[in-house]
């Protein structure tokens, strides 16, 4: 047995600038294990496609802020991490994705020039490739929360994966990506209602999906229509993204943190917003309390008027604004 002091390493990410990350010290050397959260570890997978290795370093400061380096994206994701993990506890009060105060594993360096991340519940981990050229990891803060959201939706609602659920499973880690990255408030990396802003997935400078105007992306849906099953779950999630965006920031124009928005509804009704805070508590309510594998978007329109309802009052300008943004999105 080896004593493991807490510490808090020095990190030099790509997209956040220099940040903390959580570690412990091992006999003489670092491990990249976040005790303060969970024991949640960062793994290399050094270009594999499986196991990986614990991240260590002998004076606890990680990364370069570059992508040669092997450390640096081992970075972005624990401090991807670390903040949803502070997200859902400070907000939510929930201690980790399963509410149990248990860590899960990050694992960067999947593969070659991957052009993508994701979740598994089979090893309770989320698993980031390196981008176009190994040069663009996808490991920024709102991609991190947006995956790791995938195991709370894992652990809580369960959206089947396909769908309207499963459009309603993506716009859940959306929505979160959102907040995580609002309430994180890095200087390098502001919050946005944009989601995969620092990744250039694209390659000209584009972000991957816009929630006030999802068709912006060119495939997302602005609106529900019979057909909103049988599109892509990103496409889908589209509906309900919208709906967030509507129901925090209300319809029509609008700047945050320097990023200008145009947000529109169906039938050209007016919507007030109430303020992402609240939108937030509402969603996860819904999402903990009445969502299940099922969901489809009317289900969803009336499991979060009541989780407004429980929150706010039955005739709350909250549950008013709820049924309203949900209207706006043609989901009646
Ligand atoms: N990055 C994608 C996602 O989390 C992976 C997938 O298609 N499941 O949605
Ligand atoms: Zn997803």
């Amino acid at each position: 047995y080896q004593h493991q002091a807490i510490e808090t390493g020095t990190g030099n990410s790509q997209y956040s600038g220099k940040v903390t990350v959580g570690s412990v010290k091992s006999g003489s050397t670092f491990q990249l294990t976040d005790s303060g959260r969970g024991n949640h570890k960062t793994l290399d997978l050094n270009h594999g496609s499986s196991g990986g290795k614990l991240y260590t370093d002998a004076d606890d400061v990680w990364g370069t802020g570059k992508p040669s380096n092997t450390q640096t994206a081992a970075v972005d994701a624990a401090y991807g991490a670390g903040l949803t993990w502070d997200y859902y506890k400070n907000v939510h009060g929930r201690s980790g994705i399963k509410g149990d105060g248990k860590g899960a594993t990050s694992r960067v360096h999947y593969g070659n020039a991957y052009v993508n991340a994701f979740w598994q519940d089979s090893c309770f981990c989320m698993t980031y490739g390196d981008g176009e050229g190994n040069a663009k990891p996808l490991t920024s803060i709102d991609v991190a929360a947006h995956e790791m959201t995938h195991g709370v939706t894992s652990a809580t609602g369960n959206m089947e994966y396909s769908g309207e659920s499963g459009g309603l499973n993506e716009a859940t880690s959306d929505i979160f990506a959102a907040a995580v990255e609002f309430k994180a408030n890095n200087a390098l990396d502001k919050g946005d209602y944009l989601v995969g802003e620092k990744i250039d997935i694209n390659g000209d400078g584009t972000p991957l999906r816009y929630m006030d105007k999802p068709s912006k992306d060119g495939s997302s849906l602005d609106y529900w229509s019979s057909n909103a099953g049988n599109v892509d779950v990103h496409y889908s999630s589209g509906i309900a993204n919208h709906f967030f965006y509507l129901l925090s920031e209300g319809s029509g124009k609008k700047t945050i943190n320097g990023v200008a928005y145009d947000s529109p509804t169906k039938d050209g009704s007016k919507v007030t917003g109430i303020g992402r805070d609240k939108a937030e508590k509402i969603w996860f309510k819904a999402l903990t309390s009445y969502f299940t594998s099922t969901t489809n978007y009317a289900q969803a329109r009336k499991d979060t008027v009541k989780a407004a309802s429980d929150l706010y009052g039955a005739n709350s300008a909250e549950a008013k604004a709820v049924a309203a943004a949900w209207t706006g999105v043609n989901v009646k």
